[in-house]
C-alpha cells in the first residue's frame, strides 16, 4: 500500500511546514521536493503540471496527487496506520477526527482569510464559517476538554491545528487566550514538531543564504 515512496513538495516556511512535522510525527521516509516560493518556484510550469493551483504542500503516491492540507493528513495518516494518527474506521473518534481536520480547511482558513484582509465577511447564514466569533468559539470549546482535540488520543489533527494555532496567534489573526497558547505549547513541545521546525528553519535559511 505504502509502495511506492510519497513525493512531497515543500517550500520552508510555508503552510506545508504541517506536512512536514506531520512526516516527522509518523516516522517514515519520503522522498521531498524543495520549491523556493520567493523565486516563484512554484509558478514554473514544471511544478504546475504536478499541482495546477501552484501551492504547497502537495504529495505524490503513486500516480494520486492529493493537496489541501486536510487531504493531505487524511490520506498519511491512513497510509501508516502503525503511527495511530488516524482513528480507524469504527473508532468513535473517526468522526471527530476527520471533523477538525476539514474545519480548519472549510472554516478556519477562510475565516482568516477574510480577517487578516479586513473584509466584509457574508452574512453569517450564508457564510460557510458562520462569523469568526462563533467558529474560534466552537474551537476553543473544543480546545478546553484538551488536552488534545480528541480529548486524551493525539492525532494527525493536533499536528495541523499545532502548527496552525502558532503561525495565526504571531500574526495576531488568532487571539493568544491562555487555552490557545497552552495548547500550542503542548504540541510544538513534542519531539518530532522540534526536529520538524529545526529542519525547515535550516532549510530556509540556505534558501535565503
Ligand atoms: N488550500 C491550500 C492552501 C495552500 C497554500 O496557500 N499554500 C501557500 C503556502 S503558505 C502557497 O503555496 N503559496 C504560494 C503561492 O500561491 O504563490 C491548502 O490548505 O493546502
Amino acid at each position: 500500500m505504502n509502495d511506492p515512496r510519497v513525493t512531497f513538495y515543500h517550500a520552508p516556511q510555508s503552510r506545508s511546514g504541517g506536512t512536514r512535522a506531520l512526516f516527522e510525527e509518523l516516522g517514515v521516509d519520503y522522498d521531498l521536493h524543495v520549491l523556493n516560493l520567493k523565486t516563484g518556484d512554484q509558478r514554473e510550469p514544471a511544478y504546475l503540471a504536478i499541482n495546477p493551483m501552484g501551492k504547497v504542500p502537495a504529495i505524490h503516491h503513486g500516480n494520486a496527487l492529493i493537496t489541501e492540507q486536510p487531504a493531505v493528513f487524511m490520506y498519511l495518516a491512513d497510509l501508516y496506520p502503525e503511527a495511530k494518527l488516524a482513528p480507524q474506521i469504527g473508532d468513535p473518534l473517526r468522526g471527530p477526527y476527520l471533523r477538525w481536520l476539514v474545519f480548519y480547511g472549510s472554516c478556519f482558513e477562510p475565516a482568516l482569510v477574510d480577517k487578516s484582509m479586513q473584509r466584509e465577511p457574508a452574512p453569517p447564514s450564508t457564510c460557510g464559517y458562520g462569523d469568526y466569533d462563533t467558529m474560534l468559539k466552537t474551537l476553543t470549546d473544543q480546545l478546553e476538554k484538551g488536552p488534545w482535540l480528541l480529548g486524551d488520543t493525539f492525532s494527525a489533527a493536533d499536528v495541523l491545528w499545532g502548527g496552525a494555532l502558532n503561525w495565526t496567534t504571531m500574526f495576531k489573526l488568532v487571539p493568544e487566550l491562555p487555552v490557545v497558547r497552552a495548547y500550542i505549547d503542548r504540541v510544538l513541545a513534542r519531539p518530532a514538531m522540534q526536529r520538524a521546525a529545526a529542519a525547515d528553519a535550516a532549510l530556509a535559511a540556505k534558501q535565503s543564504g
